[in-house]
């Protein structure tokens, strides 16, 4: 018990050991669909635009106070008879998603299902009578994918006690609101849990703890409770309102709409996003994400254990906007041949985003070989592709998209794989080279990255350690101020490189010095080597034209240069000294080696 004192109680609950949502760890890739009465709106109500400039079309009933009589009339615009969940689901499948999350209950509180507690829904209002959850159900079945289903259960603007933000000034008691909450979340809850079959998943959309709004931690229970009991195996987000640390029965968190992965996490997580910027059809989106974006999106959160969950929001007569169906198809053609890196893939132990040339993935198969796939944005001009940080040899490596899987040549040095490459990828979008080893291959922690092209650029990422409280100041002004630390203590920093070319390197290094002179000192030791830089003046630059946006200047300025008599490991050690009355900015460190 005493261990409960010791550990933070996030940390316990953030450790996830349950078996459910394996399927959906394995998965990785999955489609979001917002498709309901807003979707025959699309983005417009009575000639006017959309209010508010975050241009959600689902929230239109919402925002452009549309009364619910009228939000009904709607249905006029629907096709009914072309409609068809099918092809979403085959377009789904042909995307490489494994899974299918629709809006069953948006906010706007209408219901796609034929729901018996509440005649808000589809099969009331459709000719003829669809019910699009069962059809969706059925497709699913047939094609082989996950069906989870998007419910809103703290707003639905349809309910007089449901949640709708002027509720903030008008108000409501908790009674009537648990009237809403007993007489439509909780039986609707159950109509979806027990007339579709197996239910993969509920999206639950409260993108705040339940102590911040009117639900109350009992009801998230008592729906909680509902699914373990009528659907044991059914996930759970993190967007029900309860945190981990009150329920460690939630099985995967959602970040926020688009937000990526930052950081490796132990527990099954997932980014929602949009191929533009709204979820369901907007007439006049416009901002269309790259296919090649996509991808590195999907590889990134991969790459950091994470899912992705795309969206498409198809219009009334149920078509998908081409802008997303292509883009969704050349994701599917990428995944066809590059599939192995993402299904069933996940984190590597190096930083996933290390190298100059793209990301990492890794996977141990069922016949015991470990791959790391590296996933190249851009192909190199010199043909080379470098590794640093693993102290294994590779037994093999080759193109995923190479069927022959001839093998590619390489040379392996202590910490740095060289890989020579063909003239072309066989990929436009992002091309996949697999490393195999026998056993996992181990690395060396810590060690900074040499750039593909050669050199090495060291500073607050990939140093070893920083003495002190030092802070860093984060980009400002649009990032015309990089990132950099103030110098107003003595500072050390180290690095670990692995010099595998012996040779002499130049020693640049970035600060800004406000001073009229020299205003501190900078060394660079290298075993018994040393370089001693006393800082000149900078000046001071322009960020903006006609903007008054004069700021500091951060300049590169050569220390010298160091040889490295031989291959191997090498430690990189800095200090850093101002004047006592005038500091200097520093900002990083390059290694480039003199041909
Ligand atoms: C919500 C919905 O309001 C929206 O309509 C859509 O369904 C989306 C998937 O989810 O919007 C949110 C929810 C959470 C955040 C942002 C928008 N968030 O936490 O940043």
């Amino acid at each position: 018990m005493v261990l409960f004192f010791l550990i933070p109680l996030g940390v316990l609950a953030q450790k996830y050991t349950g078996k459910r949502a394996e399927w959906f760890v394995h998965d990785r890739f999955g489609m979001f669909i917002h498709w309901g009465l807003y979707s025959g709106a699309e983005g417009y109500w009575k000639g006017e635009k959309l209010r508010y400039g975050n241009d959600y079309a689902e929230w239109i009933q919402y925002r452009n106070r549309i009364a619910k009589e009228e939000y009904l009339k709607l249905t006029d615009r629907f096709d009914w008879d072309k409609i068809n969940p099918e092809e979403w689901v085959i377009l789904a499948k042909e995307a490489g998603m494994k899974y299918v999350t629709i809006t069953a209950k948006h906010h706007d509180g209408f219901a796609l299902w034929n729901s018996a507690s509440n005649d808000y829904n589809i099969y009331e209002h459709s000719k003829p009578k669809r019910d699009i959850i069962k059809e969706l159900s059925a497709a699913c079945k047939k094609h082989g994918l996950k069906m989870g289903l998007y419910y809103s259960h703290w707003v639905d603007w349809e309910h007089p006690d449901g949640w709708d933000h002027t509720k903030e000034i008008y108000g409501i008691d908790q009674e009537a609101y648990d009237g809403y909450w007993q007489e439509k979340v909780i039986p609707q809850m159950r109509e979806l849990l027990t007339q579709y079959e197996d239910i993969g998943m509920i999206w639950f959309d409260m993108w705040f703890h339940h102590s911040e709004t009117v639900v109350s931690k009992e009801q998230l229970v008592q729906i909680k409770e509902l699914i373990r009991e009528l659907q044991p195996d059914c996930l759970i987000n993190s967007r029900l309102g309860l945190s981990v640390e009150e329920d460690s029965d939630v099985d995967f968190r959602t970040l926020g709409d688009n937000q990526l992965g930052k950081n490796k996490l132990e527990y099954p997580w997932q980014t929602p996003a949009t191929v533009a910027h709204s979820w369901g059809f907007h007439a006049t989106e416009n901002q269309w994400k790259s296919t090649s974006t996509l991808l590195r999106s999907l590889i990134g959160n991969v790459g950091l254990n994470g899912n992705f969950m795309l969206n498409i929001g198809p219009r009334a007569n149920g078509e998908v906007p081409y802008e997303i169906e292509t883009r969704l198809k050349a994701m599917g053609d990428w995944l066809k041949t590059n599939g192995e890196a993402i299904y069933g893939s996940g984190a590597f132990d190096l930083p996933n985003d290390q190298h100059d040339w793209g990301l990492m993935t890794y996977k141990l198969t069922g016949e015991g070989t470990h791959k790391t796939f590296l996933h190249l944005f851009n192909w190199p001009l010199n043909k080379k592709l470098k590794v640093s940080g693993i102290v294994d040899q590779p037994r093999k490596i080759y193109l995923l998209a190479d069927k022959q899987k001839e093998p590619l040549n390489f040379d392996f040095n202590q910490a740095k794989i060289t890989i020579a490459l063909p003239d072309k990828p066989m990929n436009q979008y992002v091309a996949v080279v697999v490393m195999e080893f026998d056993d996992k291959p181990q690395i060396e922690r810590g060690l900074a990255a040499e750039l593909n092209a050669g050199g090495y650029s060291l500073d607050f990422n990939n140093t070893v350690s920083m003495n002190g409280e030092t802070k860093i100041i984060t980009p400002s002004r649009r990032g015309s101020i990089p990132r950099h630390i103030n110098v107003d203590q003595p500072l050390t920093m180290r690095w670990n490189i692995f010099i595998d070319k012996p040779g002499d390197y130049f020693f640049d290094t970035s600060y800004s010095n406000q001073a009229t002179g020299s205003n501190g000192q900078i060394m660079v030791t290298v075993g018994n080597d040393k370089l001693i830089h006393q800082t000149k003046p900078t000046g001071k630059t322009v960020g903006e034209a006609n903007n008054r946006w004069v700021i500091d200047n951060f300049a590169s300025n050569r220390m010298g240069h160091i040889n490295f008599g031989k291959s191997g490991f090498y430690d990189v050690e800095l200090k850093l000294m101002s004047d006592l009355e005038k500091k200097f900015k520093w900002q990083w460190l390059w290694l480039e080696p003199i041909n």
